[in-house]
């Protein structure tokens, strides 16, 4: 009889059901009136008087496991009914694909460019895409004959000439002068827009980011090192930079802003053209005019601003060669960018 217990206690442990008939089984089996530990119960009276009460305690410590087994595995059949009702799950099918997206490279260009500048003070400042005259034009000083103002080179709104597309995201610190009081210290990124051709080089809409910092007695030397500072936490620590004069219609002086070639190290590649010097921006001590304009005193105060196209300094970090990869929207091409996020 003892091994008799000892097997039906394995086979009670080892027992498993997927199913309600399974369940069924199992409590016709070891738990009902006519189940097998019932019939042990009505042997017992055929047991040795002296070994009856130890009998009797051994079978109901199988009757107790047998019933807590049961208990369990109602428990467990009802929890996987709930999940399988929920989700059934096909095991056949292939595993799900891999869907992690990430930043457009331009993206992770403005989000470094933006966390560099920020960490030296400066906010980021939007303005509208449709501009009036004066913000895009006449208040950065801009002739009124001035060839950007013309029709070739701006997208103008029909019949309103007063009304275009921005061609620079300068118009957005205009509003910024216009309604904030010196100390600034901001960064304006968005889409800008020229009526080119589409090109390799060049696009209709692109991204640009313009600085600005207007306070008392800023210097040239303040724009000097300030970019020194970005151009080298933005390409890296040994980044040289260059200035060379040049003219923007709202600063004055103005420059076109270099930096060493990373590429070659200056040795002479193809993409400094063998002079060890890439052009990434312009940039400038604003000119006393604008100021006025925004109802700054240019007695009192002074600025320097910058501006740099947010695909071409991406292209150059990233060695693209079409700034159209950028609208195109080809997975393969956007998928090189995972890393970056
Ligand atoms: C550039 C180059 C030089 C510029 C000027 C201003 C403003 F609004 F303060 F007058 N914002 N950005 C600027 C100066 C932009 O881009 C090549």
């Amino acid at each position: 009889m003892k091994e008799k217990v000892e097997a039906l206690k394995e086979e009670i442990s080892n027992y498993v059901a997927t199913n309600k008939d399974q369940l069924e089984a199992f409590r016709l089996k070891f738990i009902s009136r006519k189940s097998v530990i019932g019939d042990l119960f009505s042997n017992l009276k055929d047991v040795a008087q002296e070994d009856r009460k130890a009998m009797g305690s051994i079978l109901n410590e199988l009757k107790n496991h047998a019933q807590g087994m049961f208990k369990d595995l109602a428990t467990s059949l009802e929890n996987n009914q709930e999940e399988a009702s929920e989700a059934p799950i096909d095991l056949t099918l292939p595993p799900v694909p891999d869907t992690l997206g990430s930043l457009h490279p331009l993206s992770i260009t403005k989000k470094r460019i933006q966390e560099i500048f920020e960490r030296i003070g400066f906010n980021i400042s939007y303005g509208p895409e449709i501009e009036d005259d004066w913000h895009n034009f006449t208040a950065l000083n801009f002739p009124e004959n001035h060839p950007a103002r013309e029709m070739q080179d701006t997208f103008f709104i029909e019949k309103d000439p007063d009304i275009a597309l921005r061609t620079h995201t300068s118009s957005v610190q205009v509003r910024v002068m216009e309604n904030d009081k010196p100390p600034i210290r901001t960064l304006s990124p968005g889409r800008v827009f020229r009526n080119e051709a589409i090109s390799v080089r060049a696009h209709c809409i692109f991204h640009q980011v313009e600085g600005l910092y207007v306070d008392r007695n800023v210097s040239f030397a303040d724009l000097k090192q300030t970019m020194l500072y970005f151009a080298k936490e933005f390409f890296g620590k040994d980044t040289k930079i260059r200035l060379r004069p040049s003219f923007f219609p709202f600063t004055e002086p103005s420059a076109e802003l270099d930096i060493s070639c990373f590429i070659c190290n200056q040795k002479g590649c193809k993409i400094c053209k063998h002079t060890g010097w890439v052009e990434i921006g312009g940039c400038g001590m604003v000119d006393p005019n604008v100021l006025q304009n925004c109802k700054i005193d240019p007695e009192a105060y002074t600025g320097f601003a910058f501006g740099m196209g947010i695909e071409r300094i991406t292209m150059l970090k990233y060695q693209v060669n079409d700034i159209r990869l950028f609208t195109e929207n080809d997975i393969r091409f956007l998928r090189q960018f995972r890393s970056f996020n």
